[in-house]
């Protein structure tokens, strides 16, 4: 076990939180070593339950840590409805039965100026456009905050820094969320300047509203909490986890309109299934993403 306050192996840092006992002591990132371990490791780390962190064993080192998760995202828009269909199917509907991930969508004009549910106005300056009131906004997040305590406050817009798998990372990590939906011409720069912490785009388009990039951002944190995805499905195997584009994917029939699986994928030797993978891998990044590859 990792004993607070003892020194955590370099490789053991991941897309978990380890805690001795209860206490949280190590949330950094190195992802390489995760995808690294996954290729030689068929079972990493596995499944958590919400209020009891389980112990689990590094596949490199034979040290054992507390993994522990359990998240909760709120998210402030004035369209809630079109919030509800993303997160309830599939992976993330499968994060918020066990308990992993708590998502609350709250109506932001509950906190309205007046009866007519006001929540935006001209924008001072002129031009075309609304603005999203700082009343209505400092309202909610002063109210959601009585009852918990963020460990960031999100603003969705496209001047914010772009979403990359290495901040899903980090984010995946922490235990309460507030995402900020902007609409029209945004919210005023004050609540910006007073109470978000992080400004995040995803992608170098317009969307007419920040839900969408809210939907994306949390599908991309949700299925990163530990015990969300089994070993099979394990998000250590993605794209961009080791800035490496995945490979090639085959399924049934070994044959289709005369084209033919590879036939390593058929040899049934996992080394050399996983060299190959790995090599294809490295091909499709070189010519797709030749940009990942640079940093290295
Ligand atoms: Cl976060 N919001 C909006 N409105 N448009 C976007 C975006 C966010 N990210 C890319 N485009």
């Amino acid at each position: 076990m990792v004993r607070s306050g003892s020194k955590v192996p370099a490789h053991f840092e991941g897309l978990y939180n380890i805690y001795t006992a209860e206490r949280l002591i190590f949330t950094r990132l190195a992802s390489k070593f995760f995808s690294a371990t996954a290729r030689h490791n068929p079972h990493p780390p596995a499944s958590l339950a919400r209020d009891r962190p389980v112990r689990s064993r590094c596949p490199k080192c034979a040290i054992y840590a507390y993994v522990c998760s359990m998240m909760t995202i709120d998210i402030l828009s004035v369209l809630p409805e079109l919030m509800e269909s993303p997160f309830s199917h599939s992976i993330l509907k499968r994060a918020r039965d066990k308990g992993l991930l708590e998502i609350r969508v709250h109506p932001l004009r509950q906190w309205a100026v007046n009866e007519y549910g006001q929540v935006d106005d001209y924008q001072y300056g002129g031009g075309a456009g609304m603005v999203m009131m700082p009343e209505p906004l400092a309202a909610a997040i002063e109210s959601l905050s009585k009852d918990r305590s963020y460990d960031e406050i999100i603003y969705l817009t496209p001047d914010g820094r772009r979403l990359e798998q290495r901040i899903a990372n980090g984010l995946s990590l922490k235990g309460n969320l507030l995402l900020i939906c902007g609409h029209y011409k945004g919210i005023d720069q004050r609540i910006r300047d007073r109470y978000v912490t992080m400004e995040l785009s995803i992608g170098d388009y317009v969307l007419s509203g920040g839900e969408l990039a809210a939907a994306v951002l949390v599908d991309a944190i949700g299925r990163l909490i530990p015990g969300v995805l089994n070993d099979e499905t394990s998000a250590l195997f993605d794209s961009f986890q080791d800035n490496l584009l995945a490979p090639p994917v085959y399924t049934r029939p070994a044959e289709w309109r005369g084209m033919t699986v590879p036939g390593i994928l058929l040899s049934g030797d996992p080394r050399k299934i996983e060299d190959w993978r790995h090599e294809q891998s490295l091909q499709r990044t070189r010519e797709r993403r030749p940009d990942l590859l640079e940093g290295e």
